[in-house]
């Protein structure tokens, strides 16, 4: 089986502008207001990362994707998106729309915490003029929220799990406990990680203190569903500052973006009246008498605020959550090491986003059961070396699986 596409959660306050970076990115048509809690039911759709494509490295003229696209040298590879009800302070005490909702992000690999970079909604998401509210405060009440939620799913009926496990070995301990959470999208390794960043590795869960419990889903929250902050709003001049004090005080890394810029973008882009792909750090005017003086001035804006961000911070976000946070890489499988195609001719078909340290067999098991079953080697194509099963595949890894069958 492929490797399963990445969930990427968008949370954060209300009315921040989370449906407004999920429409960004998937240019879906969501709704987008200047009021708290205009969504209500998950938005779900398709984003993509973005990566300079292997063809190019290769010197081909070309590629033949099918699981992803490329344009223009760059391979842009799907993953889901979803976007969320807002939250506010004290929502796991049933403010605003409380946390509950929060349940259709379990199976998110990794959230994006949309804030009010320009401090422009108050603690309750009512718009109030730029620089009035503190995003220091956001992004800790809504971490706190994110985790209040967390603590709240995992601490069910604890007590009566916790003394079922007394009789168990370190090993059924920890299965146990990955079974639990399972539903979550947690993984084994991110309970061991948890049980040891918490320093609770040697005690046994029913002895430990609701302090203790506390500490260790905070730690496994932390490790099995990371959060980046993306600083929204960039584009107000007020956000500015706010930037640097995050940056500097707070020292959480932030996304500096303005998904209302990369929305127009996008759309700009669709109407044929510019020339664009998400992520770049300027855009094309295709044909300059096609364009309102208004239009103008607004693109002349938004190519301001790239010069000074560098891009929209939309893409960025995407590829940080995805290649620095998570940690994966990309790597594509061929048949014919030579012509990098599959059976049928296409060069470079699939590019699947992978966690680094996956080995060359785990790759074949993901090509196919079969393909992993019956393992023999693998070829790099483009060193034209064999390696063996326990291979740790590279960053950009074109691989042939060579098998017994
Ligand atoms: N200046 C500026 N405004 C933005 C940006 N992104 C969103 N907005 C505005 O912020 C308001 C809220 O946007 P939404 O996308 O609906 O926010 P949300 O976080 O989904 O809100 P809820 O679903 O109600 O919780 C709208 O008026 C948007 O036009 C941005 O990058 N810059
Ligand atoms: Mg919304």
């Amino acid at each position: 089986m492929p490797p399963p596409q990445i969930l990427i959660g968008v949370v954060g306050k209300t009315n921040v502008g989370k449906s407004t970076f999920f429409a960004a990115a998937t240019l879906l048509p969501v709704k987008i207001e200047n009021r708290p809690f205009v969504t209500i039911e998950p938005n779900v759709g398709i984003a993509y990362v973005r990566r300079e494509c292997a063809h190019v490295d290769l010197g081909l003229p070309s590629c033949n994707p099918k699981n992803s696209v490329c344009l223009r040298g760059n391979r842009f590879i799907p993953v889901k998106l979803m976007d969320v009800a807002g939250l506010i302070k004290d929502a796991h005490k049933g403010r605003g729309l409380g946390n509950k909702f929060m349940d259709d992000l379990r199976q998110a690999d990794v959230l994006l915490h949309v804030v009010d970079l320009a401090g422009s909604t108050d603690e309750e998401g009512r718009p109030v003029p730029p620089g009035t509210y503190d995003p220091l405060d956001e992004v800790i009440s809504i971490e706190r929220e994110i985790n209040e939620w967390f603590y709240s799913v995992v601490s069910k009926d604890w007590e009566r799990f916790a003394r079922g496990l007394d009789s168990l070995t370190w090993d059924g301990v920890v299965d146990a406990l990955a079974k639990r959470v399972s539903g979550l999208s947690i993984r084994r390794e991110h309970v061991i990680l948890a049980l040891k960043a918490s320093k609770l590795e040697l005690s046994k869960p029913s002895s430990w203190r609701e302090e203790e419990l506390r500490n260790f889903i905070v730690k496994l929250r932390e490790i099995a569903k990371p959060i980046l902050v993306v600083g929204n709003k960039a584009d107000i001049p007020e956000a500015e500052d706010n930037y640097r004090r995050l940056t500097k005080e707070l020292k959480v890394k932030v996304i500096p973006t303005s998904a209302a810029y990369e929305l127009a973008l996008r759309k700009a882009e669709k109407s044929g009246l510019i020339t664009y792909l998400p992520g770049d750090n300027d855009f094309q005017i295709v044909d300059e008498s096609k364009l309102n003086p208004k239009q103008k001035t607004a693109l002349e804006t938004i190519r301001g605020f790239m010069k000074k961000y560098g891009n929209t911070g939309v893409q960025q976000a995407l590829n940080t959550a995805v290649f620095e946070v998570l940690n994966m890489i990309v790597v594509y499988p061929v048949e014919d090491q030579h012509k990098y195609t599959d059976s049928n001719g296409n060069v470079l078909p699939d590019a699947y986003i992978v966690k680094k340290g996956t080995t060359a067999q785990e790759l074949a098991y993901m090509i196919h059961t079969d393909l992993g079953k019956a393992f023999l080697y693998a070829i790099l194509a483009k060193e034209n070396k064999r390696v063996g099963a326990t291979y740790e595949l590279k960053d950009n890894d074109i691989v042939k699986v060579v098998s017994a069958k």
